[in-house]
């Protein structure tokens, strides 16, 4: 039981190691590794995502550069692409439809397709629009698919004001009523969330996928 826990800790290790090493080779092959004895889930918040935390440490410190956080991004993208066939479809009743994406002006979207992705195999309807989505773009796609929640990602300071534009155009709409809106992305914070009045805040994508559950069933 404890070698059990031990190796799964060796896994998890070695995949957050491979998105260091920033070599999409070693990220497949470690989530080649993993697949099966790992939840996939896990395998992309526990694994491949602290290893983008780590990746972006490094990157503040001046330890590794852009190309290097490209190559870590790409490898990530990569490693959570061949996990999906074994992600759940969802339910066949769907438990909400959710417009998901990232701000204009901000093209970080690992963590949004993340999102998206745990939201989707937990039962929602998740329609992905991208990133450096336009205001307006949240509001027509949230129109057209009857949306009950809009997702919003934000990876820098500077683009976190498009979560409000976002929440505003819906209230000038008249469909805040009828919209939740859940934020997200490193500088969001609850006290932001409550600052903008947006329905909740989620710190990672199990939390989303927990209050999106929440505000919606
Ligand atoms: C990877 C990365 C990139 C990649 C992005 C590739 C891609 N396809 O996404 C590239 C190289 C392209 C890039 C570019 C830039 N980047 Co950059 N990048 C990063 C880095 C290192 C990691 C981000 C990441 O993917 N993390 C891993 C994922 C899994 O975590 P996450 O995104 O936080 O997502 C989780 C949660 O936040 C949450 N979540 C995310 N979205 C949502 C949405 C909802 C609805 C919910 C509920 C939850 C949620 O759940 C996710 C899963 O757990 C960060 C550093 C950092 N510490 O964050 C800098 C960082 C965000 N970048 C930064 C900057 C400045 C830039 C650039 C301007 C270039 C530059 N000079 O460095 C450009 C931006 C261009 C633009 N207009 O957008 C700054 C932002 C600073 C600020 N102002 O706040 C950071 C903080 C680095 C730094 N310290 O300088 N970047």
């Amino acid at each position: 039981m404890e070698d059990a826990i031990i190796s799964n800790e060796e896994l998890l290790q070695e995949l957050s190691d491979a998105i260091v090493s920033c070599k999409k080779d070693a990220v497949l092959a470690a989530v080649e590794k993993a697949k099966g004895v790992i939840e996939p889930s896990e395998i992309i918040e526990k694994g491949l995502a602290a290893g983008m935390n780590e990746v972006g440490t490094l990157f503040e410190r001046g330890k590794l550069f852009l190309p290097h956080v490209m190559m870590a991004a790409d490898a990530m993208t990569s490693g959570v692409e061949s996990l999906k066939d074994l992600m759940p479809e969802g339910a066949e009743s769907k438990m909400g439809v959710i417009v998901n994406g990232t701000v204009e002006g901000d093209v970080h979207d690992i963590g949004k397709s993340i999102v998206s992705t745990m939201l989707q195999s937990a039962g929602f309807e998740v329609h992905d629009i991208g990133r450096d989505v336009p205001v307006k773009n949240f509001i027509d796609k949230a129109k057209e698919v009857s949306a009950n929640m809009v997702g919003l990602s934000a990876l820098m300071t500077t683009t976190l004001q498009g979560q409000k534009d976002v929440i505003e155009l819906l209230k000038e709409e008249g469909m805040r009523d009828g919209v939740k809106v859940m934020i997200g992305g490193a500088p969001a914070t609850q006290a932001w969330a409550d600052k903008i009045g947006a329905d909740c805040y989620a710190e990672n994508a199990s939390e989303a996928v927990a209050k999106a559950k929440e505000l919606l069933l």
